[in-house]
């Protein structure tokens, strides 16, 4: 075969591969069952006429799970809309039944639960809290419990449909406790969680009171998505400064597992909003809409009744407008259009009083006899009606204070394919960052929106054709179906490595332990912190003694005279005396600057301290003006931990001390960074070194090395490939195994103590 050939071949079969790889991937978790749950179910019940009436709802969610859930075993989970309270046991009964055919099943909640869960927790204090109206956020007690007991029964409905195998992906604020609940009873499930609204920055999450109870409800998740990057960087920031958690670009190892998170701006069904003007029934309402007859602009506003959307600061905004602009009297028309919604929440009552005030004083400071510049509308409006509002309108005004994405901007634009139109869009809707095209305002200033409606009147038709050709091109690429699959195959990728899988089997710690009854002399070469003992995060050495059982371990394992037990760890001197006292097992302190032998410390060949007077003084002009950082001197290296200092601080800092540091000259002082904390000392000294002078003492059988971080890298890099080496948890590392915490090298010691006398 000559060379193209070949590579052609090559190419094809590659190809081949990748689209058998991919299908075989699809073929295996669209044979899981996928659960979805969110508060409110797609289908709603009413009693109408003292009967229970179904509606389904066709919203883009609802939509865009069906494209992922349609050829799959699937059911959605959620409250039908009804208090139980008004439901008979046996109607109850009709509902989960009947609901089974729309594959969905119910979780029943009572009125109180209603008004002190839904109306109380999510809508008076989440909501708000999460869209920076901290002065509307009520925190009750009362809600918060009834939160808890709602989460808790959403698992137990949900959990009768998970298995370890299945999907389950659960939506928005109202259920960030159900993650952790599904943990707990199928450790093995893929859990998502998506949230909806914004992840607020972390100086108004903290006010939160229940705040690391939600934030370790959401850690029970595999992945956890959210609209923008922002709002990623907010949760991340949260996570470490609520729960001490840090993240490798996103990637959060907690509790063993591995949690991904990632933006999925969520997009409409750009098919459906493209084609529907173009239908029948719409271009009949639009003749029959008056507003649309009479040769006026048309600037549309639609919103739920919600604060968030800043619908009273746009309409003084507008008010500003028609005051600097007479010309457009008569001339524009402004179309308000606002669905009912969260009626019974006080401050939800009050913003349509203020809504309705405000359209009537400008209605009658402008009006003429034949011209009104507001049309208000507070109701609900079929598909048909709403395309035929947004197709038509010459500027969609879109201003929330805060909105986790806002589809009403995607859905106008989308119903003006090939059409021109202008969208004035706040800054801080989510969907800002993907709509650079649009008009953009901050919704707080009316100087500068009143100037953008006029620049979005008069912007010529070529200029407005070319920007909405812009954001077309983007709002039809990321569909709702597009981020549904995303979402999916995103919590695939995460669970396909999971973080157990490369923990060591039963046959590797079996091959370890025949090693070891084999062997007549052995070698055991173990960290302290974080191997024999979890890490303590704090300066105080009483904290951080070893357990009875680790004391109890490694005197057997020392006893057995074919064993010889070395500890090796950066600690001083002084703390590993006094944790081992009456334990003889071999010590090495300060990464293998001391070692202790025949009852007394001997330096080791690799020591200088010399060169520390330089660099201590730098580590005390910085720990002077960063509150928490301690300096910790030891023999033969200085320690400057920072896990005290609050966390981004210590990271400039950080940074800050490791320039200084480096610009000191001298020979083999090297700087390295450790868990919170940085340490200066020879480079020639290092665990590896001292490791090396322990196996060439003598010609051992068996080696095992446990350690948990980068100071133990060191050693395993030098070991001879025999050797067994192990690193405590899911990280990358040199050793040949990894093993999951400090109780699975307590259990691994005991076996191999008990099994070779
Ligand atoms: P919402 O706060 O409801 O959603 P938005 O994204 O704008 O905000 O969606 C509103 C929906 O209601 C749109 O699909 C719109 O067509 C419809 N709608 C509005 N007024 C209507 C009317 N009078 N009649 C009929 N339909 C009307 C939350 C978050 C948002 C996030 C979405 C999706 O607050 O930030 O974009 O979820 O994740």
């Amino acid at each position: 075969m000559d060379r193209p050939t070949s590579r052609f071949w090559f190419r094809l079969t590659e190809k081949l591969d990748y689209a058998y790889n991919v299908r075989i991937l699809e073929a295996r978790y669209m044979s899981k069952k996928l659960i979805i749950v969110s508060t409110r179910l797609p289908v709603t019940i009413k009693r109408v006429d003292g009967k229970l009436q179904f509606t389904q709802s066709s919203g883009g969610l609802a939509t865009g799970v069906s494209t992922v859930s349609r050829n799959r075993d699937s059911v959605w989970v959620g409250w039908p809309g009804i208090a139980s309270d008004d439901l008979t046991k046996k109607e109850m009964q009709e509902i989960t039944r009947k609901l089974k055919e729309f594959k969905c099943h119910p979780v029943f909640l009572t009125q109180d639960q209603v008004d002190l869960y839904y109306s109380g927790y999510c809508n008076a204090t989440l909501w708000p809290l999460f869209h920076y109206f901290t002065e509307n956020s009520q925190f009750h007690r009362r809600y918060w419990r009834s939160y808890q007991e709602v989460n808790g029964l959403f698992a137990d409905e949900t959990l009768r449909f998970v298995t370890n195998d299945s999907d389950v992906w659960v939506h928005d604020y109202q259920l960030m406790l159900l993650p952790k609940l599904l943990r707990k009873n199928r450790p093995n499930a893929h859990i998502g969680y998506f949230l909806h609204i914004p992840f607020p920055s972390y100086e108004i999450f903290r006010l939160l009171p229940e705040r690391n109870q939600v934030l370790e409800g959401l850690l029970g998740a595999d992945l956890i998505g959210f609209h923008t990057y922002d709002y990623v960087r907010h949760f991340l920031r949260s996570t470490q400064r609520h729960l001490g958690i840090d993240n490798q670009l996103g990637t959060i190892y907690y509790e063993n597992r591995k949690i991904q998170t990632d933006a999925f701006p969520i997009g409409i069904e750009y098919d459906k909003f493209a084609k529907n003007p173009k239908s029948r029934r719409v271009k009949k309402i639009t003749k029959t809409l008056d507003v649309f007859q009479k040769n006026k602009k048309v600037i549309l506003a639609v919103d739920r009744t919600d604060y968030s959307k800043g619908i009273p600061a746009r309409l003084d905004a507008y008010e500003l407008f028609l005051e600097q602009h007479p010309e457009y009297h008569n001339e524009v028309v402004l179309l308000l259009l606002a669905v009912p919604s969260r009626g019974d929440v006080e401050a939800y009552k009050e913003l349509r009083q203020t809504i309705e005030q405000k359209v009537s004083r400008i209605n009658g400071r402008f009006s003429s006899v034949d011209w009104s510049p507001i049309n208000y509308l507070h109701q609900h409006m079929d598909f048909d009606e709403l395309t035929s509002l947004y197709a038509n309108a010459d500027v969609m005004y879109v201003t929330p204070l805060r909105d986790g994405m806002n589809l009403v901007a995607k859905e106008y634009i989308a119903t003006h394919h090939n059409k021109d139109g202008v969208l004035v869009l706040s800054e801080m809707a989510g969907v800002a960052s993907e709509l650079p095209e649009a008009l953009q305002v901050n919704p707080n200033n009316k100087q500068e929106i009143a100037n953008r409606l006029f620049d979005a009147l008069e912007m010529h038709p070529k200029e407005q054709k070319k920007r909405m050709k812009a954001m077309q091109q983007r709002v039809s690429t990321y569909t709702i179906e597009r981020w549904a699959s995303d979402f999916l195959e995103q919590l695939h990728a995460t669970v396909n490595t999971p973080v157990d899988h490369q923990f060591m089997k039963k046959a590797e710690t079996n091959e370890i332990r025949a090693d070891y009854v084999k062997a007549d002399s052995r070698l055991l070469l173990l960290d302290y912190d974080g191997t024999l003992r979890s890490f303590v995060d704090s300066p105080d050495e009483k904290k951080a003694k070893p357990s009875k059982r680790v004391k109890k371990i490694l005197k057997a394992l020392q006893e057995n005279k074919k064993n010889e037990v070395v500890i090796i760890s950066g600690r001083p001197k002084r703390a590993l005396r006094t944790f081992f006292q009456n334990i003889k097992i071999g010590l090495i302190a300060e990464h293998g600057a001391w070692v202790y032998k025949a009852g007394s410390w001997v330096k080791s060949s690799l020591t200088s301290s010399k060169w520390k007077e330089p660099y201590l003084d730098v580590l005390k002009r910085y720990a002077d003006r960063t509150p928490g950082a301690i300096i910790e001197e030891k023999d033969y290296s200085l320690v400057w931990h920072f896990r005290n200092v609050t966390p981004d601080l210590a990271f400039v800092r950080k940074e800050e001390l490791k320039m200084e540091l480096q610009n000191i000259a001298f020979d083999d002082i090297g700087v390295f960074e450790g868990h919170k904390m940085l340490e200066i000392k020879a480079q020639s000294l290092h665990k590896g070194a001292i490791a090396t002078e322990l196996i060439s003492d003598k010609k051992w059988d068996f080696i095992l090395c446990i350690g948990d971080d980068y100071t133990d890298e060191d050693m395993f890099h030098v070991l001879p490939e025999r050797a067994h080496s192990i690193h405590v948890g899911p990280e990358e590392s040199a050793a040949k195994h990894n093993i999951k915490d400090v109780d699975a090298v307590l259990d691994l010691l005991e076996l191999l103590e008990n099994s070779g006398k």
